[in-house]
């Protein structure tokens, strides 16, 4: 039988109710218009991922995250000047006994542990193109000053109480846990242990004089949050789930571990004997970023957008905002969740082996390559599963023959022999469907694949809003298959330069094309910015002509100059995207690693 967890408060109990100074009513967030309609309170835009525990190396989930938030990031600078006061943040979390104990089995001091792993993560992100603005090492002194300046806040309200915490503690998931999320698993030798039962990892019993939280103050004020502002938490299910446990009893939060069992770790303010929870810690990450306790962090806060795995959603949703609401700050103004990737049908995990190095990865599939496939078929409501031939099938048939194979048809020498931007015809293409004519050339399917090419932008950007990135890539597929078919349909390479017949419409169907090529480029860039880099130097658009803002589609057909209109492209770069081969051993490699 196991025994029962007991929050046994020992201090004050009767503590006045937290006033809150902010609001935090209804907030409305920007449609994602690409129009000036950001005003200057949207204007600007801080995007985190979680700091990375470094007890092992970096896998293709915590590159998922970076990635997502990457993406968004990226996505939100290319909306212009407006929008162009953009945070990036990622790190390593290495404080906690988790971390303590890592080092103890790798017979390293947890420095030495630490530096090397978020090593590992700097190198990692920094080959695959992460744009972070900056990278947050818990161990800095800059954190430690926000941490206990940030605890010493809380403590002022009247939030901290002294106790004694007796329960199950996990530390490989650093939580505390109630009964009911503890069970035995049986062992090598038949032997049972208690372990949690959301993760299965081991719990120990623990009993000891701690710092509290009043958490349990928290749960209307949450609550009241959560259905003022019905996008704080997306994709919806997750929010649903938030609010159902905040239907359930919120206890008070254990907040500090005895400095003597928990060395690792920054100090109480006042009190050496105690060590701050590494979740206390970890989260206020997100503040020392931007400056705090300095005031320059109040023009960041609470512009900031939370990119986290659903593992962790139960720190970032009720923790977080409780410990904000009780410092007298909003909760963060967006918390975007995402599910797991699984190898093969199966959860990654040491033990299976087949934890998969996403270094390998970009070695194997270059770095636009798998940052697309991870983009494009990471879907955030469920778990995701990869797996070799799944990559090279969706990496060959979208970019390497879709969309490479495009580029090539309209700017091939034998069928763009001057290598221009050659001019529109408005007589081929007037802008009004349905006219007949000796040199209307322009079918229904035509104007179909205008008009689907010119709402894309704002399509896609509705899709970065609503954390639905594999949405955007599925969009701007899915016109490159619709121009491939125009290309198609009139057969470039079947009409004559030299016929006067001919020569207009074939400019014409190339223009078109290459203004599509032109737009996928700009939406790209955010995703597979190298690729979309050569493809938009290869149709000679200029670095100040790449941005969201600026990208009017097919000005022509509406009635508009065209800059590009008559301009030499830009020099031959080769295969936009050269096709994989799909690999027999990889499987084995993948489970070896
Ligand atoms: O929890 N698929 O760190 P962590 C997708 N230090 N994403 C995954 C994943 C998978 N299979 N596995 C992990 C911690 N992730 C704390 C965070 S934040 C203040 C402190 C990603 O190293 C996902 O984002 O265990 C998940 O939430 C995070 O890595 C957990 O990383």
């Amino acid at each position: 039988m196991l025994r029962k967890s007991v929050l046994r408060l020992l201090g004050r109990t009767g503590a006045s109710r937290v006033s809150l100074l902010e609001d935090f009513g209804p907030r409305y967030y920007t449609s994602g218009s690409l129009s000036a309609r950001d005003d200057a309170r949207d204007a600007r835009a801080y995007f985190t991922t979680p700091i990375f525990y470094v007890n092992a190396a970096p896998h293709i989930g915590h590159l998922y995250s970076a990635l997502l938030a990457d993406a968004l990031s990226r996505h939100r600078r290319l909306r212009g000047p407006s929008t162009a006061a953009t945070r990036f943040s990622t790190g390593t979390d290495e404080h906690g006994l988790k971390i303590q104990q890592a080092a103890a089995t790798a017979g390293l001091a947890p420095t030495e542990l630490c530096d090397r792993v978020s090593k590992h993560f700097q190198q990692l992100f920094q080959e695959a193109g992460i744009s972070c603005t900056d990278f947050i090492r818990t161990t800095e002194a800059r954190h430690r000053v926000a941490v206990q300046h940030f605890w010493g806040v809380l403590k002022s309200r009247g939030l901290l109480y002294k106790g004694v915490y007796e329960g199950w503690y996990c530390a490989s998931d650093e939580c505390f846990l109630p009964e009911a999320k503890v069970t035995r698993q049986l062992g090598p030798l038949g032997d049972s242990f208690p372990v949690s039962l959301e993760s299965g990892h081991p719990v120990s019993w623990t009993k000891e004089e701690n710092y509290i939280f009043r958490l349990s103050q928290f749960r209307e004020p949450l609550q009241r949050w959560l259905r003022g502002n019905p996008q704080a938490i997306t994709p919806e299910p997750f929010h649903h789930v938030v609010l159902q446990w905040l239907d359930e009893e919120l206890p008070d939060l254990s907040v500090s571990r005895r400095s003597s069992h928990l060395h690792w770790g920054i100090p109480v303010p006042g009190d050496d004997s105690q060590t701050i929870y590494v979740w206390l810690d970890a989260l206020v990450n997100y503040l020392t970023v931007i400056g705090y306790p300095n005031a320059e962090f109040k023009s960041w806060w609470p512009a900031t957008s939370h990119i986290i795995g659903k593992d962790i959603l139960k720190f970032h949703a009720i923790y977080w905002p409780a410990f904000l609401l009780g410092a007298g700050m909003s909760p963060p103004q967006r918390i975007y969740v995402h599910s797991h990737w699984t190898v093969c049908g199966q959860k990654m995990s040491k033990s299976l082996g087949n934890v998969v190095d996403p270094r390998t990865c970009l070695n194997r599939y270059t770095v636009d390559g798998f940052r697309y496939f991870l983009l494009r078929q990471g879907v955030p409501n469920w778990d995701c599963d990869y797996y070799d031939e799944k990559v090279v099938k969706l990496l060959n048939s979208e970019l390497a023959d879709a969309l490479g194979g495009l580029l090539n048809r309209c700017t091939a020498k034998r069928i763009n022999p001057s290598e221009t931007y050659p001019a529109f015809c408005t007589t081929c293409f007037p802008s009004e469907p349905g006219l007949v004519g000796p040199s209307v050339r322009a079918q229904a399917e035509d104007y179909a694949l205008v008009s689907s090419v010119a709402t894309l932008p704002k399509q896609v950007a509705d899709h970065y809003d609503n954390f639905q990135i594999y949405k955007a890539l599925e969009a701007v597929s899915s016109c490159v298959r619709q121009t491939n078919g125009f290309v198609q349909r009139h057969a470039p390479w079947k009409l004559n330069w030299e016929s006067p017949v001919d020569a207009p419409w074939l400019g014409t169907v190339l223009h078109v094309a290459l203004e599509c090529l032109r737009v996928f480029g700009t939406l790209l860039q955010p995703v597979t910015p190298s690729l979309a880099d050569k493809l938009l130097s290869r149709l000679g658009v200029s670095a100040s002509e790449r941005n969201l803002g600026e990208l009017y589609f097919l000005p022509r057909f509406y009635g508009h100059p065209c800059p590009f209109e008559g301009r030499r492209l830009g020099p031959e770069t080769g295969l936009l995207f050269p096709r994989l081969e799909p690999s027999r051993t990889w499987l084995v490699k993948a489970h070896r690693t």
